[in-house]
């Protein structure tokens, strides 16, 4: 938590949308995760179906489930961890991710590791639960969004109707700007990796740079135009997969 005697944030706070920066962040220790300090950027308090956190690991730091029936998408942004998930051992390095599915046995230990965390209840729709997925984000190739070389899209978890969600990573160089100005029921929630910018939210322009973490609830505008010297990258989750709520 930084100190700030000025009453000024960059953060604020809508029925539809959020934006979350470094210097509102206030950490919070779970009894499931010893030696974790997690700051629940987005959550159901908010208004969204998911939560996003982040999350320092320090020495001896233990995860496991919060909750009975959620599944996981955990990317180790620095540092290590070890997952045992349905007696499967996995080493998870930086800049590596995994999907745990929902109703899984897991635990994570790690002495020092920084972690970037979406969970939510799994929606099933008929269809079983996809299986663990281990990944580096080198793996992923970045294919041009609708064409356009200037906004590089990642997207992480396979081409499955099985998932019900989706978590891609967008690289935009200065100038690039998102094609159009979406509208869809699905949810978001997004961390800024590198770079800045502007995010349009609903009739909100906000300036936006790394660290920064928004939520976008269901049929919110939104574009995106990155700014400055560097490429800007961000992470974000989506609904997949699945109708709109009867
Ligand atoms: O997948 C998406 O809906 C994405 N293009 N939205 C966004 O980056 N705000
Ligand atoms: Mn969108």
């Amino acid at each position: 938590m930084t100190n700030n005697h000025t009453g000024v944030t960059r953060s604020a706070i809508h029925r539809d949308h959020a934006l979350i920066c470094p210097e509102s962040h206030v950490p919070i220790l779970f009894p499931q995760w010893p030696n974790c300090e997690t700051v629940v950027l987005i959550s159901p308090e908010m208004g969204a179906k998911f939560s996003q956190m982040l999350v320092r690991c320090a020495k001896d730091a233990q995860l496991q489930p919060l909750k009975a029936d959620e599944e996981l998408f955990i990317l180790v942004q620095s540092g290590q961890i070890d997952l045992i998930c349905n007696g499967q051992k996995i080493q998870v390095n930086q800049d590596e991710f995994v999907f745990i599915p929902a109703a899984s046995s897991w635990q994570i230990n790690t002495d020092a590791a920084e972690l970037l965390v979406f969970s939510k209840p799994f929606v099933a729709g008929n269809l079983p639960s996809p299986d663990l997925l281990h990944k580096a984000l080198s793996d992923v190739p970045a294919e041009p969004f609708l064409g356009d070389p200037g906004a590089l899209l990642q997207v992480l978890l396979p081409d499955d109707p099985a998932f019900d969600w989706g978590i891609n990573l967008f690289e935009f160089v200065p100038g690039g700007t998102l094609p159009q100005v979406e509208c869809h029921f699905m949810e978001h929630g997004l961390l800024l990796l590198a770079g800045q910018g502007v995010y349009r939210l609903g009739e909100h322009w906000y300036p936006v740079q790394a660290g920064d973490a928004i939520w976008m609830g269901p049929y919110l505008l939104q574009w995106y135009a990155a700014t400055g010297k560097e490429n800007s990258r961000y992470i974000y989750y989506k609904e997949m997969n699945r109708a709109p709520a009867p």
